[in-house]
Parts: structure tokens; C-alpha cells; sequence
């Protein structure tokens, strides 16, 4: 049995608002939303960080279809996002299974703090 709390996401195990899923990975919103439209974008087998990702796979491709596809369903592809990944202590990750933030719905602010 995982630990991983995205690993239960991912296998449906514990509930979450899936908005998107393909071959690769599983799209849900965040539990503590810091945008109008903030999604995670997470692989379904179990990746560390992308420092571990096997390059050699396809799911950045499974990311980047699902970016697409949610960007469009939620109406801020014209306006624009941001996709973030939080890689490490330094960064911010507080969950070590791989994701993908996706915000968007209002203005940013560059560089981030
Ligand atoms: P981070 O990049 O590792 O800091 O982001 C983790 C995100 O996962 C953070 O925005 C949390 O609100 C979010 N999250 C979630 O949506 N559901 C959960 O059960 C847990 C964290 I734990």
C-alpha cells in the first residue's frame, strides 16, 4: 500500500475534483487554490521530482496534452497561465510525487517570491 497521498489521488482511493485524465496523468483541482483556476497536473506511476523523471517517457507529452485540453475547458488559454513546478526544499515541493501547477483566471506577477 502507497503512502504517497497523490499515488491515492491517482488510483481514486481518496477523492478529489478530477477534471482531466489521459494515459499519463491525472488533472484535479488543488485543495488550497491560490488562483481562480488552479489544477495539478500529476503523473499516475509514482516520480520523485523531474529529477528523477526516465526522460526516455512520454509523460510530458501526457502534461502537455493535459495543459492544453484544460486551458481551453477552462477558458484561459486566450488570456494566459502559468504552469509552475516546484522541484525540492529550495522550491517549495511539500509533496514528493511530481506535479504541475496550472493558474490562471488573474495577473502575475514576475518574478515570483
Ligand atoms: P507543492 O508544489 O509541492 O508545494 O504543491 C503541493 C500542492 O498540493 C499544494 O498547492 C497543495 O494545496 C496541494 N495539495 C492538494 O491539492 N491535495 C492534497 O491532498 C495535498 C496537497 I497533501
Amino acid at each position: 500500500m502507497t503512502e504517497c497521498i497523490f499515488c491515492k489521488i491517482v488510483n481514486k482511493e481518496i477523492p478529489s475534483e478530477i477534471v482531466y485524465e489521459n494515459d499519463q496523468v491525472v488533472a484535479f483541482k488543488d485543495i488550497n487554490p491560490v488562483a481562480p483556476v488552479h489544477i495539478l497536473i500529476v503523473p499516475k506511476v509514482h516520480v520523485k521530482s523531474i529529477m528523477e523523471l526516465d526522460t526516455s517517457s512520454n509523460i510530458l507529452n501526457g502534461v502537455a496534452e493535459a495543459i492544453q485540453k484544460i486551458a481551453k475547458d477552462q477558458n484561459i488559454a486566450c488570456e494566459g497561465f502559468r504552469v509552475v513546478n516546484n522541484c525540492g526544499t529550495l522550491a517549495g515541493q511539500s509533496v514528493d510525487h511530481l506535479h504541475f501547477h496550472l493558474l490562471g483566471g488573474r495577473a502575475m506577477q514576475w518574478p515570483p517570491g
